[in-house]
């Protein structure tokens, strides 16, 4: 059994990609005992949309450090940087001459980012679901871990997967995403029918896996409710505190119905300063080892490491695909 996943550099990690993503690798990666996971820093995908050299720079480094900070095991999984293995980029090509236009129109992230970005739409950003189909089926993915945002460009990756073996008989596995039962979806604090989004305009929707603890209680105690001042799980008519029922129970590792009969008869304000301090507690010791991994040079070690055993399979993987498709003399 073989994972992959990875996660795009484009500003600091939320507990959203804590929660929908990087605590699942590290949940399988402690019960998968014989799987072998593939985690990148998907510093390709960055570039889809504007960014400083700079802040890209240190972004990756802090995507690095976060893994292993939130519990991955070097030693166990495979942690690289995307954009040090061509592979990436070899195979998003033949992944773009397999894909249609009209398959890639119809993405929703591209549609929604469309929206926000009217000026300098970049044309990656269109194939953005052509790199992440390569990223998964160079090494022969069986799962991919990911959260529901993500879902339609998995469905998308499984089709090009099968329509290339279609064409030039059986090449790749055909992958299965992997989504947790809580918390697949983590939704914004200001406006709680939006997702999470690291890349928002407003620093209070969002809680950072770097942010101090004391901006996070406060980012809790301000996040959006409702005035009907009882605690149920109601998406549609109670976003805002069914995102924190949720946040709570994935951190707690619980149910959202243990954690309602939990605060039955709390008021607003004391089951937000329970969520507050459940969200402290499962970011500190994460801060804590973030700080010493950040200026460890064995991060680098880690990084060069990882690319050198992901290369192993890259290149056998895209040798196979070009012969496959008449390259190579
Ligand atoms: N709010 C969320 N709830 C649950 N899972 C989430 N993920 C992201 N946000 C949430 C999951 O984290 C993984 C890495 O995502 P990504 O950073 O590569 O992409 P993104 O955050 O989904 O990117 P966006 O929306 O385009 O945001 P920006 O532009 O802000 O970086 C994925 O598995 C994702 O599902």
């Amino acid at each position: 059994m073989r994972l992959v996943s990875g996660i795009k550099p484009t500003g600091g990690l939320t507990l959203g990609n804590y929660i929908g993503a990087i605590k699942q690798f590290v949940q399988l990666q402690d019960e998968l005992k014989d799987a072998e996971m593939f985690i990148f820093i998907a510093d390709l995908h960055a570039i889809t949309t504007p960014i400083e050299k700079q802040t890209l720079k240190k972004n990756i480094k802090e995507i690095a450090a976060l893994y292993i900070a939130c519990g991955l095991d070097p030693e166990r999984v495979t942690l690289f940087v995307q954009s040090e293995l061509p592979e990436h980029n070899q195979l998003a090509y033949v992944m773009e001459s397999t894909v249609y236009m009209g398959e890639l129109e119809r993405m929703t992230q591209f549609k929604d980012k469309r929206q926000k970005l009217e000026e300098g739409l970049r044309g990656s950003l269109f194939t953005y679901p052509a790199l992440m189909a390569a990223d998964i089926l160079l090494y022969d993915a069986d799962l991919v871990p990911v959260g529901e945002d993500q879902k339609q460009h998995l469905e998308l990756t499984r089709d090009l997967a099968i329509r290339f073996n279609n064409l030039y008989g059986d090449t790749f596995v055909v992958p299965k995403g992997y989504q947790p039962k809580t918390g697949a979806k983590i939704k914004s604090l200001t406006e709680p029918t939006k997702k999470m989004d690291k890349s928002s305009d407003n620093q209070k929707s969002y809680i950072l896996l770097l942010d101090d603890l004391a901006q996070i209680k406060n980012k809790i105690k301000s996040a959006v409710t409702d005035s009907d001042g009882h605690i149920a799980y109601d998406i549609e008519n109670k976003p805002g505190i069914s995102n924190l029922l949720t946040i709570d129970a994935s951190l707690l590792s619980t149910t959202i119905e243990e954690r309602v009969n939990f605060y039955k008869n709390v008021s607003y304000q004391d089951f937000k300063l329970s969520v507050a301090e459940h969200v402290i507690d499962a970011l500190r010791p994460i801060q804590e080892k973030f700080n010493v991994l950040i200026n460890d040079p064995k991060l680098d070690d880690i990084l060069d490491q990882g690319r050198d055993k992901a290369k192993q399979i890259a290149y056998k993987k895209i040798q196979k695909v070009y012969k496959k498709i008449g390259f190579l003399r």
